[in-house]
């Protein structure tokens, strides 16, 4: 039994020596000292030894069980140790290293073209509204003085969802909603996405964006029109910029006006940019019809007001040169990294 003790110490040993990984080693701790181990199924044996062998193969047996434990205990200790500085060397970060630098945002042209406009008429007093995009036909036409027969509700240009519902061709319904709750005083813009059926091709698109203004209150007459218009052109393209005001016609302000800012690309004198003109179109305006007023329940002998329209996308394609309102929706990041 003694050789068989010796015999097993030596296996154990050898095998621990060769060990390469925590498995191995949990495994041959079952095998040699387990329940059904090699030195359990020796000690099992005891019974048949003389009253003097007991004692001495006892202590052997224990005595290497206590050196297979140590050796185990060392080797785990010693992977452990050599698997940290494993992962340390494979792991090691050089802090000193350049970080990886995010690519930054950009503000969208359209975003950045509506936020001066917003600051500009905030700046004067206006505040901001909004309302929905599919909108009652009531509040795209009806109330805008534009009845059933009237050319502009042609399925040709505007998405009917159903025969009273459409998706808005501009955001004066905005407006028509804010007049029906609101007691004058009132001065609004309301930016927002519009809709027409319309082919998509470098000038037109069935999507895209407004921002109308609208002013109501006691003795608002056209001069407070063009001084706040012209204001605006000011605070958007610089105080040199010259504006203005052509005859015109909408179904929902009378007197009627275009407004247009001295191309600022030549001067006045004609270019590519303003076709020749010397002006380019910045919006439509006009003092709002007395049946608008009333349709919304303002007393027209008592308000006044005016009211604006322009295309945000035609201003913003201006602004940065750009000659493709596809770029505008097309979401390219090589576009849109260049604002
Ligand atoms: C109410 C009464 C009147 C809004 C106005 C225009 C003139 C205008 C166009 C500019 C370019 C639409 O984006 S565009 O195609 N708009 O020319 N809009 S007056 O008049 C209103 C609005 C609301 C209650």
């Amino acid at each position: 039994m003694k050789t068989a003790l010796e015999d097993i110490r030596r296996q154990a040993l050898t095998a621990i020596d060769e060990a390469v990984d925590q498995k191995t080693i949990d495994d041959l701790r079952v095998q040699y000292l387990g329940k059904k181990g090699a030195l359990t199924a020796i000690l099992k044996q005891m019974g048949s030894l003389s009253a003097e062998e007991r004692p001495v193969i006892g202590q052997l047996a224990n005595d290497i069980r206590a050196e297979i434990e140590a050796r185990i205990a060392q080797k785990s200790a010693g992977m452990k140790k050599s698997g940290l500085e494993e992962r340390l060397k494979a792991e090691k970060l050089d802090v000193t290293m350049p970080g990886k630098s995010q690519r930054m945002g950009k503000k969208h042209p359209l975003n950045i073209v509506l936020e001066e406009a917003k600051e500009i008429f905030l700046g004067m007093g206006f505040d901001i509204a909004e309302g929905p995009e599919v909108e009652l036909d009531y509040y795209c036409f009806e109330a805008l003085n534009m009845p059933k027969t009237h050319p502009a509700r042609d399925t040709q240009d505007t998405f009917y969802i159903n025969d009273d519902v459409v998706l808005r061709t501009q955001t004066s319904s905005v407006q028509v909603r804010v007049m029906e709750k609101t007691k004058p005083p009132i001065r609004i813009i309301s930016p927002g996405r519009v809709y027409l059926s319309d082919q998509i091709d470098a000038t037109h698109s069935p999507l895209f964006h407004q921002i109308e203004g609208l002013v109501v209150d006691e003795g608002i007459t056209m001069s407070n029109l063009k001084g706040i218009l012209e204001t605006f052109a000011k605070r958007l393209y610089g105080d040199d910029a010259k504006v203005r005001f052509r005859p015109h016609h909408f179904p929902y302000t009378e007197p009627s006006a275009e407004m247009d800012t001295m191309c600022f690309s030549c001067g006045g004198s004609g270019c590519r940019l303003c076709k020749g003109e010397g002006w380019i179109e910045l919006l439509g305006c006009g003092m709002v019809h007395p049946k608008v007023l009333k349709t919304c329940g303002i007393d027209p002998d008592i308000y006044s007001g005016f009211a604006f329209g322009m295309g945000l996308d035609r201003v913003t394609m201006r602004r940065f040169g750009i000659d493709d309102l596809r770029l505008l929706f097309e979401n390219d990041m090589r576009f849109l990294g260049q604002f």
